[in-house]
C-alpha cells in the first residue's frame, strides 16, 4: 500500500463551537492515521506567511485575521490517496456547495469561516506540515 500524508488545520471557527472532538473522530474512522498533532494559535504574521500564495486576494486580510484569532488543531495525517481523500471528506471551499456527508457541509458556516484547512498537493503537504512540525514530532 502507497500512504502518503495531507496536512489540516481544524479552524478557529470549529475551535470556538466546540466541534474538534467530532471532526477527530470522522477522520479517525475515515481511516486516517494522526502522524503530527497540536492545539496552537497562529499570529497573524504566521498567518500571512502561511497563505503567502493568496496575498494579492481581496480576501487575505480577512483570511488573516481570522485564522489568528483564536486556537486551531493542527495535524499531519497518513492514509493511502490522502490529499485527494481528505480532500474529498472536507468538500467544497464554499460550504453551501459541500457534498451531504461532508465535514464543511457539516461544520462550516461560510467560505471564510470554513472550519478546515486540507492542503491541496502532496508537495504544499510537506511544506505546511513542515510549517507547524519538526521532524522530531512526526511519528
Ligand atoms: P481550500 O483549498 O478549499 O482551503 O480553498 P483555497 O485554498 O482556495 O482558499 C483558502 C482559504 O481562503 C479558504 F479556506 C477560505 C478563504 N477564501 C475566502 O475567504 N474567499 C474566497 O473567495 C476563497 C477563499
Amino acid at each position: 500500500m502507497i500512504s502518503n500524508k495531507t496536512f489540516t488545520m481544524i479552524k478557529p471557527d470549529a475551535v470556538e463551537k466546540g466541534h474538534v472532538g467530532a471532526i477527530l473522530n470522522k477522520i479517525n474512522v475515515s481511516g486516517f492515521r494522526i502522524v503530527s498533532m497540536k492545539m496552537t494559535q497562529m499570529s497573524q504574521r504566521d498567518a500571512e506567511l502561511f497563505y503567502a500564495v493568496h496575498k494579492e486576494r481581496p480576501f487575505f486580510g480577512e483570511l488573516v485575521s481570522f485564522m489568528s484569532r483564536g486556537p486551531i488543531v493542527a495535524a499531519i495525517l497518513e492514509k493511502e490517496n490522502a490529499v485527494d481523500d481528505f480532500r474529498t471528506l472536507i468538500g467544497a471551499t464554499n460550504p453551501e456547495e459541500a457534498a451531504e456527508g461532508t465535514l464543511r457541509k457539516q461544520f462550516a458556516t461560510s467560505m471564510g469561516e470554513n472550519a478546515l484547512h486540507g492542503s491541496d498537493s502532496n508537495e504544499n503537504a510537506e511544506i505546511e506540515g513542515a510549517f507547524h512540525f519538526s521532524v522530531r514530532d512526526m511519528f
